[in-house]
């Protein structure tokens, strides 16, 4: 079994300087990557449970149901390159299917990255298994030296591109041409634009599941950045937004209230939104007008139930 661990300390979220100039912004922001706290990851797996937010459940249907038809599209691959891969359970799949000798696993959550990835090394005694602890946005070059010189796959699964406003995805997606290399591929899952009230539900979940997830920001905000956030006076609130073509998730102020955050304080007037999340839904021609322009070449797409996953070259 063969397992390497390398930490970027030049290349870690800043959660401080980034919080710190999103609540100073108007309007307030706070990048979605910071969802993902323990207590985030968890309430993340218990939303992909719920019965409205069919998203993850369709994509591993999906790459369950086609896993021989996408592979054969993918061909021979040597490297499978994996940003964001989080408990790396997606990429299993695709190490049984298309047996690489490397795989290289980036996420912005070093400690448990190391444990997911020295678990897959464990099952995979014939796999390489590189785990790179670096937020992949501040510097995806640095995964240079962990790549093999052979032909990579780039695997960027669950939507995760939905965060990232068209040009930053577009600027994502030219990065990711650079990482996969001449001869690389890239296989992406995202949501497809549907029924806004599908999308609404989904947001919205009865059990109130996704406004835990949003409200916990404040949580982290204050175990880790010593504020004094009251969730009780914030309300999760997302909505389908057609002309943009995003679901948007706010925590809306619902009262005048002042907050320090690492020792600045910030007035929020009753009404007046924090912005925490977009989440961009794409038509399959869309999107791959996005590739496209990233330099990216159609060679497969699979559709199922309001969700796709696209092969380019
Ligand atoms: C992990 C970014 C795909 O946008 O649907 C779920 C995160 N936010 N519910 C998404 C999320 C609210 C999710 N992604």
């Amino acid at each position: 079994m063969a397992f390497t661990f390398q930490d970027f300390p030049n290349a870690r979220d800043d959660l401080r300087a980034d919080v710190l100039a999103g609540l100073a912004a108007h309007p307030r922001t706070i990048p979605p990557k910071y969802f993902y706290d323990d207590a985030g990851c968890r309430l993340f797996e218990a939303i992909c449970t719920q019965p409205e937010y069919a998203l993850c459940r369709t994509e591993q249907a999906l790459m369950h149901a086609r896993l021989a038809d996408i592979a054969a599209a993918i061909g021979e691959i040597e490297c499978i390159v994996e940003p964001g891969a989080g408990d790396c359970s997606k990429v299993r799949l695709l190490l049984d299917a298309l047996r690489p000798t490397r795989v290289v696993l980036i996420d912005i959550a070093g400690a448990p990255l190391a444990a997911a990835a020295q678990a897959l090394a464990s099952d995979y005694p014939a796999v390489d298994v590189n785990a790179l602890a670096m937020d992949f946005l501040r510097d995806l070059e640095s995964a240079g030296p962990w790549l093999s010189a052979g032909e990579r796959l780039v695997y960027y699964p669950g939507s995760s591109i939905g965060n990232f406003p068209p040009a930053a995805a577009s600027d994502l997606l030219t990065r990711f041409r650079h990482l996969a290399g001449p001869a690389g591929r890239l296989l992406i899952g995202f949501d497809l634009k549907k029924d806004p009230a599908l999308l609404h539900a989904a947001y919205n979940d009865a059990a109130g599941v996704t406004a835990a997830f949003n409200l916990n920001l404040l949580t982290r905000l204050n175990r880790e950045l010593d504020a004094d956030f009251d969730p009780a006076s914030f309300r999760h609130y997302a909505f389908y937004n057609p002309v943009a073509g995003r679901v948007e998730m706010h925590l809306v102020s619902l009262r005048p209230q002042d907050v320090n955050v690492a020792g600045t304080r910030f007035h929020f007037a009753e009404g007046e939104t924090l912005h925490t999340e977009h989440s961009y839904k794409y038509r399959s021609d869309e999107f791959a007008a996005l590739a496209r322009a990233a330099g990216w070449q159609p060679a497969g797409e699979w559709l199922q139930d309001g969700f796709a996953v696209q092969l380019y070259r």
